[in-house]
């Protein structure tokens, strides 16, 4: 096996304590939102956070993610309504009542203009097998969680960066592997919208309360 060395930088402890509250209290303050504004975004942000998407831990480095950016208004239109179709029957009776019940404190329906108003909608894929350097096809490992991971990365850098994000996950998404034009082997993931928030724009009180510690970790 080669090896590379570690840049591990050893911090003061003051100096991690102050840096993970900064983060902290710097993604406690991301919001999902669901009114975009239809102002542009650079695309070197973009790019830029994919790349910190790419720097995810995954299984055995093979890096099973794909990301379509979509800015194409014509295509962002086809993506809108293929989704709302979707939706169309989630609320009309494909979701059972009780998942209904639990969606309702955020006000969704079948809407999803934002699919078209947001400067770029992100189609996630997890990629489970690929064609290699030598023409074999290679499998990959826990591409959901990886992907996971990296979505994770991708909306922590978007919200640092000052902009508004959606995680949205119609379902089911496999429309999408024919609208971005990927093989049967990558699986849609989820659609991240991206943009500035609409002026004025409200989120429902109940996604700003978070669980308190005691509620989501034990220690042992
Ligand atoms: N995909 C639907 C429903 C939905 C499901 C969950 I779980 C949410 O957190 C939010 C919405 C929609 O996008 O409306």
């Amino acid at each position: 096996m080669e090896t590379l060395s570690l840049d591990f930088h050893e911090r003061p402890e003051p100096e991690m304590s102050a840096r993970a509250l900064a983060f902290y209290a710097a993604m406690r303050s991301r919001r999902t939102v669901r009114e975009f504004s239809p102002r542009p975004v650079a695309r070197a942000l973009i790019e830029t956070a994919l790349r910190t998407a790419g720097t995810a831990p995954n299984g055995a480095n093979l890096q099973p993610w794909h990301f379509t950016v979509i800015g194409d208004p014509a295509v962002k239109h086809r993506i809108r309504m293929a989704a709302e179709a979707e939706e169309r029957e989630f609320y009309a009776g494909k979701a059972p009542a009780a998942w209904l019940e639990a969606l309702a404190p955020l006000g969704t329906d079948a809407h999803k203009p934002f699919l078209e108003t947001a400067p770029w909608v992100i189609a996630v894929f997890a990629v489970n097998s690929f064609v290699d350097a030598t023409g074999g096809r290679q499998q990959t490992y826990y591409a959901k969680e990886s992907t996971g991971i990296a979505c994770g990365f991708l909306i922590a850098t978007l919200h640092q960066a000052g902009l508004a994000t959606l995680t949205h996950t119609p379902s089911p998404m496999a429309f999408l592997n024919e609208i971005c034009g990927r093989p049967a082997q990558e699986k849609p993931f989820l659609l991240l919208v991206v943009g500035y928030p609409a002026a004025g724009a409200k989120i429902p009180a109940h996604a700003a309360r978070k669980k308190p510690l005691e509620d989501i970790a034990t220690w042992l």
